[in-house]
């Protein structure tokens, strides 16, 4: 018997291909709640897409000790002067951590303690970021090209969104001439 077996994925140019990988897609029309820039979100064109995720999800949701891996490609763009960026959660376990690893092009990540305080890490091909228990995590594109990363997580932590979509970031991040910067959202 031949115990050498094919690996269940691969990365393919930057996306996973393999078996049983679920793909999300996030345009303008799914992201009005988290954009600070309203007027300037209600007329960009909702089919727009900003970002996608591909998810290995080997076991069932909630699984105790279980693993899931994603990748995330981010798109180029703006919404006002905020750059594209993901909606941005808590995991709804509290205390259940990630890592996140830097792919293709330049992005920041966006962390929120519970306490609402905010700061930023850069991201870029070969970052390796650990995102700590009760940390609220978001990402944005600040280059001209696809940024994309990978994720690991633990299959039970599960999301919050709402309290993102509630309550935001204390902060947002900006185009400046400097370039991106993190500014209180008033
Ligand atoms: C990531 C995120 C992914 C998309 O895989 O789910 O980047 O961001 P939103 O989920 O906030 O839309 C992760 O953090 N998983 O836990
Ligand atoms: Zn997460």
């Amino acid at each position: 018997m031949n115990e050498i077996v094919a690996p269940a994925l691969r990365f393919e140019q930057q996306a996973l291909a393999g078996t049983g990988i679920v793909k999300t897609e996030r345009r303008i029309r799914d992201l009005g709640d988290i954009y600070f820039y309203r007027d300037a979100w209600k007329q960009m064109p909702g089919d727009e897409l900003v970002y996608e995720v591909e998810s290995y999800l080997p076991v069932a949701d909630g699984t105790e000790g279980g693993l899931f891996l994603g990748i995330t490609r981010i798109h180029p763009g703006k919404v006002g002067r905020e750059y594209f960026m993901t909606k941005g959660h808590f995991h709804k376990i509290r205390n259940r951590a990630e890592i996140y690893m830097g792919m293709e092009g330049e992005g920041m990540l966006i962390l929120m303690d519970e306490h609402r305080h905010t700061w930023a890490e850069k991201m870029f091909p070969g970052s390796l970021h650990y995102i700590h228990a009760n940390i609220a995590h978001r990402t944005a594109n600040t280059g001209n090209t696809v940024f994309s990363f990978g994720a690991v997580w633990p299959a039970d932590a599960g999301h919050d969104y709402a309290t993102i979509s509630e309550g935001g970031f204390s902060k947002i991040l900006v185009e400046q001439q400097q370039g991106p910067v993190l500014i209180d959202r008033i």
